[in-house]
């Protein structure tokens, strides 16, 4: 673990409580002899009422649970900082985004939405991305998501999105899938979801990775400067390491063999010291271009394409430091797009202004009452003083016989405080208009940014999303609900549409499609940054392995952060031709080819037939799901025998250096699309 210390933790640790080694005690102090015989009336007799201890443990026990969230219930979260490269003073008066060098402490949780608490973690779904700065103004809030654009465009509708996509109420099936009658038939009847829908299709709804996926706050907020100035303003994190996906089949065999996939690659991740980095971007648009688009900047289907409006990069987060209790910290935590400090403030998006009143009211039932601001992980580093009292769980001792304002007792304290001392004001907007319950005409296009995304994808990714769409209807037992979903992608893609149409044997359209030819390079994994630094390596040895040429293989390896880890028929250690050894980390019992980046086959003289059996399936997976292959002596000769040498992806046959080499490189690639599988 990180000995980083901030504020945060600082504060966190007068509350930090380590049993080993003590006495047991009641909660009220007093130290028990005896844990693990209630008190009875004779050995074999009934337990009394008095035995408190036992009455205070199972009380205690039988409370243990509070509801999980009503989305996003299944997450993770680590600690972290986050550093701004430059001053944003231009932009905004937020005191975070001030000082090069001012580290704030940081909170950041990821999720998946529709699963269940204990739901499998890389299902088909949007990932929450939700960050708390710990600034010295208060706790600011973004909380995000890995896709730009939202479902639906009011938030009055969310219940309804909500209902659709979760299990069916009548069977509880399927669990966290968007694959079932309901969500295609909200789908279909609401069309303001097409350009979602197209993302949670695509391959960044099935990430290799929390540390490889980006965030977004959705929403258009505002900056606001010291003078009052104000700017329409879009929220990213990039990942340093880059955006990248799992193939689905692939993502599907994870959920069974390793449901805490990428909790795991996270935790692993910090307690290596391999921290996960996202850099803060901002796009940002003068107020008086409000109306210069082809779309409403307050619609959150709509992106801002980064080649129209450039993503300024202003800051990197660092993840350095994992919980130490998950429910007292990543369970308890409470985040609202609400929290926000001076120079951040809202717009009118509806979505966003439903999520104002949502994440307030969402606590109160699962966190208690309206107390949870002095949780722990909730409390701002800054002191915060109010008139506020009382209710369930209070923690603060408000010493004083005055709560109330306007006062002469306490001379009027707390005091409101001017802007120039700190106090939160709101950007005074101009709004009039008729009460009234419609939207937009500008909200009114829905396929225009869906048609975007589909002509920015590569080829692979294109087959990626029609494969997707097929899978997702071959579930759909409603042909009705079927034929409406190619009605509506028709005006996306003509090509999409018949795609999977014709795998679900709907009869394909033959007229449709977007007119826009545009196209969004930013918007294709295709593009994004390539490392080879944290992946995992399957090596596949046995007895009798090439030493010097596996070892300086290795070390290689090593040096560009890729981590090998030894798989085998038997845990112990394998002996190589010289003698030396090497440590087996799994068998092929205990780990799976799924959930490894790439697989390296050695072999070694010791191999037998069932080894070769295991070592083939192992291989061939990796091959179909298009990851990089290396292979040396008998690994290479197992390759041969499968048809694989000499395809996309598949090292083989060097010297150890360059094969080394070539083989970081294939790595880097992430994944080989153009493989004949
Ligand atoms: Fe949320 N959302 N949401 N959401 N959301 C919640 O709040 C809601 C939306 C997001 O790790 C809930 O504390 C409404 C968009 C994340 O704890 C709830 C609407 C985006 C998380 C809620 C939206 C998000 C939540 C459930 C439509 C991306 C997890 C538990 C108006 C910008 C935060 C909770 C965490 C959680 C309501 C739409 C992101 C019920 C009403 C758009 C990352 O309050």
């Amino acid at each position: 673990m990180s000995l980083v210390k901030n504020r945060k933790d600082e504060q966190l640790e007068q509350y930090r409580v380590k049993d080993e080694g003590e006495k047991l005690t009641t909660n009220q102090g007093l130290k028990v002899a005896e844990d693990e015989f209630s008190l009875k009336a004779g050995e074999r007799g009934p337990t009394l009422l008095e035995d408190f201890h036992f009455r205070e443990k199972m009380t205690h026990f039988d409370h243990e649970r509070i509801p999980e969230r009503i989305v996003h219930a299944r997450g993770f979260a680590a600690h972290g900082e986050f550093e701004v490269y430059e001053s944003m003073k231009e932009y905004t008066r937020a005191g975070f985004l001030q000082d090069p060098g001012v580290k704030t402490p940081v909170f950041v949780r990821f999720s998946t939405v529709a699963g269940s608490r204990g739901s499998a973690e890389t299902v088909r779904d949007a990932r929450g991305f939700a960050t708390k700065f710990y600034t010295e103004e208060g706790n600011y809030d973004l909380v995000g998501n890995n896709i730009p654009v939202f479902f639906i465009q009011d938030a009055i509708k969310f219940p309804d999105l909500i209902h659709a996509v979760k299990p069916e109420p009548h069977n509880e099936i399927p669990q966290a899938a968007s694959a079932h009658d309901t969500f295609w038939d909200f789908v279909a009847n609401n069309q303001e979801s097409a350009h979602m829908v197209m993302w949670t299709m695509s391959d960044r709804a099935i990430p290799r990775s929390f540390r490889m996926m980006e965030g977004f706050g959705v929403h258009t907020f505002r900056f606001v400067n010291e003078e009052g100035k104000a700017r329409f303003v879009k929220f990213h994190w990039k990942p340093v390491l880059g955006t990248h996906s799992l193939v689905w089949d692939e993502a599907q065999k994870i959920s069974g063999k390793d449901p805490d996939f990428h909790r795991r690659d996270l935790f692993d991740s910090i307690e290596n010291g391999d921290y996960p980095e996202y850099e803060l971007g901002v796009q940002m648009i003068d107020e008086e271009d409000e109306f210069t688009f082809d779309f409403d900047l307050l619609d959150p289907t709509k992106l801002w394409p980064e080649e129209d409006i450039p993503v300024k990069i202003v800051g990197k987060m660092t993840l350095n430091r994992n919980v130490d209790n998950v429910f007292a910290e990543t369970e308890q935590v409470a985040f609202h797009p609400g929290h926000v400090v001076p120079g951040i403030d809202f717009t009118n998006d509806p979505l966003l202004q439903g999520r104002l009143f949502s994440y307030t009211d969402t606590q109160l039932i699962r966190l208690g009452g309206p107390n949870f601001h002095e949780l722990p992980i909730n409390r701002p580093v800054c002191p915060f003083f109010n008139n506020q009292r009382d209710g369930y769980g209070r923690h603060t001792i408000n010493k004083g016989q005055v709560a109330y304002h306007k006062n002469s007792l306490a001379a009027n304290t707390p005091a409101p405080a001017r802007p120039e001392e700190g106090g939160y004001t709101h950007y005074q907007e101009r709004v009039e208009g008729y009460k009234v319950r419609a939207r937009s005409d500008s909200f009114r296009d829905h396929f225009s940014q869906a048609a975007l995304f589909w002509n920015s994808m590569s080829e692979a990714e294109k087959q990626h999303l029609i494969d997707a769409f097929s899978f997702e209807l071959g579930k759909v037992e409603s042909e009705s609900v079927q034929k409406q979903v190619v009605d509506m992608f028709s005006n996306v893609s003509l090509e999409l549409a018949q795609g999977f149409a014709e795998a679900i044997g709907v009869e394909p359209p033959q007229a449709g499609g977007a007119s826009l030819e545009k196209s969004s390079p930013a918007l294709s994994q295709e593009n994004t940054k390539k490392s080879p630094a944290t992946r995992k390596v399957g090596v596949i040895a046995d007895d009798g392995f090439n030493s010097e040429e596996v070892g300086e293989i290795l070390t290689a390896l090593q040096k560009e952060g890729i981590q090998p880890e030894i798989i085998s028929s038997k845990l112990g250690k394998l002996k190589g031709t010289d003698g030396s050894e090497l440590k087996v980390k799994h068998t092929f019992l205990t780990c799976d080819s799924v959930l490894f980046d790439a697989v390296y086959a050695v072999g070694g003289k010791g191999a037998g037939k069932r080894f070769y059996k295991d070592a083939s399936a192992f291989l061939q997976e990796a091959f179909t799901h298009f990851k990089p292959i290396g292979a040396t002596h008998e690994g290479e000769r197992w390759l041969e025998a499968q048809e694989m040498t000499g395809e996309p992806g598949v090292i083989t046959g060097h010297a150890p250096d360059e094969f080394a080499a070539a083989f970081t490189e294939a790595i880097a690639a992430h994944r080989h699309w153009n493989r004949a599988v």
